[in-house]
């Protein structure tokens, strides 16, 4: 309850609604005060939701709800199977939410072609997702920090501030749980990349609220225990414009210029002094495949690359990090394969999640490390078989 109230307090800081100290709230229950914590909280949160959706909580007898309260302090991250949801903000682009951002983005493809996930960001939280795969650029609605894929704006008046308290009052409420935020800048949305929208995202990490609500450490994935009730920073973009100085650094830096595009092995040192490696699979484009090859075999192809390098994730270096992407877009064939129908099928043929499923309860008790997947929630008991529960 103080976390909350606190968390609360620097909401209000932040948001200048009051003039009121800090340090008077909480000391007045029932008061004026509280009302206007929990109006400045539903603020944030409304204008957060067409990225973060809403929290209808969870079961606590839920498997995925707090399934990480089970698992013991001194757990390594990296010995840990992690759900995560790939192009976590894209839920709700639908045709109609294309249709109202045109003004931004002019005639772009179609929504499906941007579209990898169904469920919101809370709502993932409590179906057992632990890791986001988050893309922010220039928002042009609102001079701010905003989420996209390639051309697709995805909510012009959500900010990267907003999402970021939602996720925070989320972890209030799930102390035991730990979640990892792979950001980069989104490359292609036609939006400005400049030195004062990188001022701007360093500026919000080095807020009170970051320093209490991410891990702090710098260069090295740690216990679960330290990061409990906290979010982890991947960090796949570079502070090209922040002198080295400045550089306070936190969580573990993927150098997106040792990320091979469309890499199926991808070796990436993230701490050269601890050697410690992050083994990545992001094979997303089916390029050796001719553009008419059709689903089955875009599936298969997918399916093979992700399960060979889930399979290295089980034998080898059972201390280093594995990233293994199972999303994948579409290729430019008639008809179009989107990352939907690699995902869940077309109805005929089964997607990369269906058979994934059944490789995993093959494999439960092993360590295959992070798996990021399109549409999760279409192939009922994949988190869970994630995450081996
Ligand atoms: C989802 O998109 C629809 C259509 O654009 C929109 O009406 C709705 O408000 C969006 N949902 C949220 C939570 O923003
Ligand atoms: C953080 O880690 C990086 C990479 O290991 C290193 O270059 C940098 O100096 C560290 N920064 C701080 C503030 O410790
Ligand atoms: C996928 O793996 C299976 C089993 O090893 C193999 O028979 C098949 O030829 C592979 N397909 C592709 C497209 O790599
Ligand atoms: C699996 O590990 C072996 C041995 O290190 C390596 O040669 C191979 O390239 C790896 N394959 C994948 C898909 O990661
Ligand atoms: C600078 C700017 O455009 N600010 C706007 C951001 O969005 C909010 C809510 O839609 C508006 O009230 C601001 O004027």
């Amino acid at each position: 309850m103080p976390r909350v109230a606190s968390f609360v307090a620097l909401a209000l800081f932040l948001l200048e609604c009051t003039t009121a100290a800090p340090s008077s709230v909480g000391q007045n229950a029932g008061g004026g005060q509280v009302v206007l914590e929990k109006a400045a909280l539903t603020e944030i949160l409304t204008r957060g939701a067409p990225i973060l959706g809403y929290d209808e909580g969870c079961s606590k007898q839920s498997k995925t709800c707090d399934w990480m309260a089970k698992f013991p302090d001194e757990t390594k991250l990296v010995h840990m199977n992690l759900p995560g949801t790939h192009d976590a903000s894209t839920w709700n682009y639908s045709d109609a939410t294309q249709q109202s951002l045109l003004h931004y983005t002019g005639p772009i493809p179609s929504a499906e072609t941007y579209r990898c996930q169904e469920h919101s960001l809370l709502q993932s939280l409590n179906e057992g997702v632990r890791v986001f795969d988050l893309r922010y650029a220039y928002n042009p609605g609102n001079d701010t920090i905003g989420f996209h894929h390639s051309k697709a704006l995805l909510a012009p008046h959500t900010t990267l501030e907003d999402v970021l308290f939602g996720l925070y009052s989320w972890l209030d409420k799930h102390p035991t749980e730990a979640v990892l935020v792979s950001l980069n800048h989104e490359s292609g949305t036609g939006t400005p990349y400049d030195a004062a929208l990188q001022e701007h995202l360093y500026n919000v990490f080095q807020s009170d609220l970051a320093k209490k609500y991410w891990v702090q450490t710098n260069g090295t994935l740690g216990t679960l225990g330290e990061a409990r009730g906290k979010l982890t920073l991947l960090q796949r973009f570079t502070w090209d414009f922040i002198p080295a100085t400045m550089d306070k650094r936190m969580g573990i830096w993927l150098d997106a210029a040792h990320w091979t595009d469309n890499g199926k092995i991808i070796e990436l040192v993230y701490n050269q002094a601890q050697h410690q490696v992050a083994y990545i699979e992001d094979y997303y484009y089916m390029n050796l495949l001719p553009t008419n090859a059709g689903t089955a075999a875009n599936v298969e192809l997918k399916y093979n690359t992700t399960v060979a390098h889930l399979q290295n994730a089980t034998m080898y270096n059972p201390d280093q990090l594995y990233i293994s992407f199972a999303s994948a877009s579409h290729n430019d064939a008639v008809p179009q394969v989107s990352p939907k129908v690699m995902a869940i099928g077309d109805g005929t043929v089964p997607g990369v999640n269906q058979k994934l499923l059944s490789w995993f309860q093959a494999h439960k008790g092993k360590r295959w490390g992070i798996v990021m997947l399109d549409f999760y929630d279409a192939v009922p008991g994949l988190v869970e078989a994630v995450i081996g529960v």
